[in-house]
């Protein structure tokens, strides 16, 4: 597990204060069974910036507001670092439907999350088509906190709420013919500007092993920061999978597939030797364009040593034992 016991004098002043700020404020709101929409803006807050504010205002699936904040897995709460805060983490980000730039928050706002359907199909027992809410409101909904690595050398660190992704597995029930999982967002150019252009293929699509998606830490997400998920970090839906590079956590998907071959993504289709399918966090497989030994994080604006799996090997390490001596470097990039 990624905790490391540190003596509490090298715990640093701001990591303190930031995961103080962010678990008193989940405290109080537990203590007072409220979920956080209803208290937006409200007196338990500290004062806000105001960009932060009109984020918060535009919060992803209102109507599953109740269920937040989910209960902390006091397991998965310790990352080594300070939480990313709401308002950096929710104001930087990737979602290139929405733009290629990181400015993408306000026009992320335009997603029309009611209603939003997920069709599950393929190699399954039962294919289905559900409502993004009532898929959310029949799965065991807890919080994790997670580093995120995106290849591009930025790095945060999330309270994310949402199911462990072997949930999903067993909703579905797939054939023993099933490999792999598909994961494919939403298309639509009239809400996603970066749609129109066709030079990419439209829509994003991801996948995973099915011994992926069964590892304790593959996760659904439905919610950040006690509260239902932001559009812009990809409402109603996405996956987390910490010791990837951030390119595999889609968002905002419409369908999973159970399928047999391995799916080409998004980003193999637009350049492989960059792109690969397996993407796992590397610092000593480095990248044609970014360093990939050190990251900047968010916020604080340091660069930290990034690590092996993006510090989460003991989980996963041994998901990739046997795919060493074929798959080489692929594993890491
Ligand atoms: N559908 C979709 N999912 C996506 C992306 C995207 O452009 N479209 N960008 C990916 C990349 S490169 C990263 S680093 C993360 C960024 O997540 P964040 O904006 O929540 O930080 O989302 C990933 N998921
Ligand atoms: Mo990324």
């Amino acid at each position: 597990m990624l905790i490391r016991h540190r003596k509490s004098c090298e715990i640093s002043e701001n990591r303190v204060t930031a995961d103080a700020v962010y678990l008193n404020r989940r405290s109080l709101m537990k203590a007072a069974g409220i979920g956080a929409l209803s208290i937006a803006g409200g007196s338990l807050m500290t004062p806000r910036p105001a960009h932060a504010q009109m984020a918060d205002a535009n919060a992803g699936l209102a109507s599953t507001g109740d269920l937040y904040p989910a209960p902390l897995n006091e397991g998965i709460r310790e990352a080594g670092r300070a939480l990313t805060d709401e308002s950096v983490a929710t104001t930087y980000n990737n979602f290139y439907e929405f733009g290629s730039h990181k400015q993408i928050w306000k026009a992320a706002q335009a997603l029309q999350l009611d209603p939003w359907n997920v069709q599950i199909d393929g190699l399954v027992e039962e294919p289905m088509t559900i409502g993004a809410e009532d898929l959310i409101r029949k799965m065991p909904l807890e919080e994790r906190i997670y580093r995120h690595r995106c290849v591009e050398a930025w790095a945060m660190t999330v309270p994310w709420s949402g199911f462990q992704m072997s949930e999903l597995v067993k909703l579905a029930k797939p054939t023993s013919d099933a490999k792999y999982i598909r994961f494919e967002t939403f298309e639509d150019p009239k809400v996603a500007p970066g749609q129109r252009s066709s030079w990419n293929p439209w829509p994003y699509v991801e996948g995973i092993t099915i011994d992926e998606a069964m590892n304790e830490l593959a996760f659904v997400v439905t919610g950040a920061y006690g509260k239902p998920l932001h559009k812009q970090f990809g409402a109603p839906l996405r996956l987390a999978l910490p010791w990837k590079y951030g390119f595999k956590h889609i968002k905002s998907f419409v369908k999973i597939s159970f399928v047999a071959e391995r799916p080409v993504s998004f980003w193999e289709q637009i350049n492989a030797g960059e792109y690969g399918f397996w993407a796992n966090v590397n610092p000593g497989v480095p990248h044609p364009r970014w360093r990939q030994d050190r990251e900047r994080l968010l916020g604080a604006e340091t660069y930290e040593p990034t690590l092996m799996f993006n510090g989460y090997a003991e989980q996963v390490a041994g998901l990739y034992k046997d795919l060493e001596a074929s798959e080489g470097q692929a594993l890491y990039r």
